[in-house]
């Protein structure tokens, strides 16, 4: 997802009430803890890489005896044709877009991983989920990248402030070549002298330096290690980096929640991109919950 195409939510009367209620409340883990919390988990049972890697051939994106030179994915830009690590007009790049499908294999982990692993070390209990996972990847000096980065919430593009977003790297991530995260309660803060004005905190991140510095200042790179996995309150802010460092940032992100949340749900929440899915099950939450996988 691109959080430049999108418009922001603008919730009126007595939906703003709701909103603000549920806001308030937020997710789990912004009430359990400080609203960040790394895992760690097996790679033998959940091989991410390997996945990344047999897709990467199969895709007919890079050849294999190209992958096996390559002493691991933080190279991967080393292989790739320059055509294929510049971003587009939608600030995408052609190998994420080329993983917007992955295969049976992927996906059997993604769920494994859900079930088995997020349920009883991360939710604690039974959840929705979103269904197709976002896979990115931030190669080093991307061209077509001149903008700020941009703090943003999901919240702003009309996801529900209940839900856990899941950030889990495929090779390394520290400095630059990561994502930038804000403090739960410093965000929270930010979001609340915006008035919760999702639009402002959209366009002045870009323009107000102030704005800007504010953000950086109470935020700090996810420096995970390839086998830890991030779970994060949806009102932390958060953003993507300039990747000004010679490694390969390859993640995937998603977002769950938990049924108990998910059933006292009352507002209706929808996405504010072109296709405005209902985040509701069988649309962008999978129809079945993480037990019924
Ligand atoms: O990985 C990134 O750089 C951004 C991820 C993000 O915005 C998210 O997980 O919601
Ligand atoms: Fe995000």
């Amino acid at each position: 997802m691109s959080y430049t195409t999108h418009n922001t939510v603008r919730w009126q009367g007595e939906d703003a009430r709701r909103f603000r209620a549920d806001f308030n409340r937020g997710s789990k883990l912004g009430r359990a803890a400080d609203g960040q919390l790394i895992v760690i988990y097996d790679t033998e049972l959940y091989p991410f890489d390997r996945h990344i890697r047999r897709l990467l051939v199969n895709k007919g994106l890079v050849p294999e005896s190209h992958l096996a030179q390559i002493p691991s994915l933080e190279k991967l830009h080393d292989i790739l044709p320059p055509a294929l690590t510049a971003l587009d007009d939608g600030e995408l790049n052609e190998v994420s877009r080329q993983f917007y499908d992955t295969d049976t294999e992927f996906v059997s982990a993604y769920e494994a991983f859900l079930r088995d692993f997020a349920g009883p070390q991360i939710v604690k209990g039974d959840f929705v989920f979103q269904s197709t996972p976002t896979i990115r990847f931030h190669f080093p000096h991307q061209t077509g990248f001149n903008w700020r980065p941009r703090f943003h919430t999901d919240i702003m593009l009309g996801h529900p402030p209940q839900e856990l977003n899941l950030w889990l790297p495929v090779c390394g991530a520290s400095g630059h070549a990561s994502m930038l995260i804000a403090d739960l309660t410093a965000s929270i803060g930010e979001l609340d002298k915006l008035g919760l004005d999702f639009s402002r905190l959209a366009g002045e991140v870009q323009t107000d330096e102030v704005l800007a510095a504010r953000c950086h200042a109470i935020s700090h790179s996810v420096d995970l290690p390839y086998g830890q996995v991030l779970a994060f309150d949806p009102r932390c802010l958060h953003a993507t980096q300039y990747n000004d460092t010679d490694h390969t940032r390859i993640s995937f992100d998603f977002r769950v929640l938990p049924l108990d949340d998910y059933e006292a749900m009352s507002l209706e929440y929808r996405g504010t991109g072109r296709r405005q899915m209902l985040f509701r099950r069988g649309h962008y939450f999978d129809q079945r919950t993480s037990r019924e996988l």
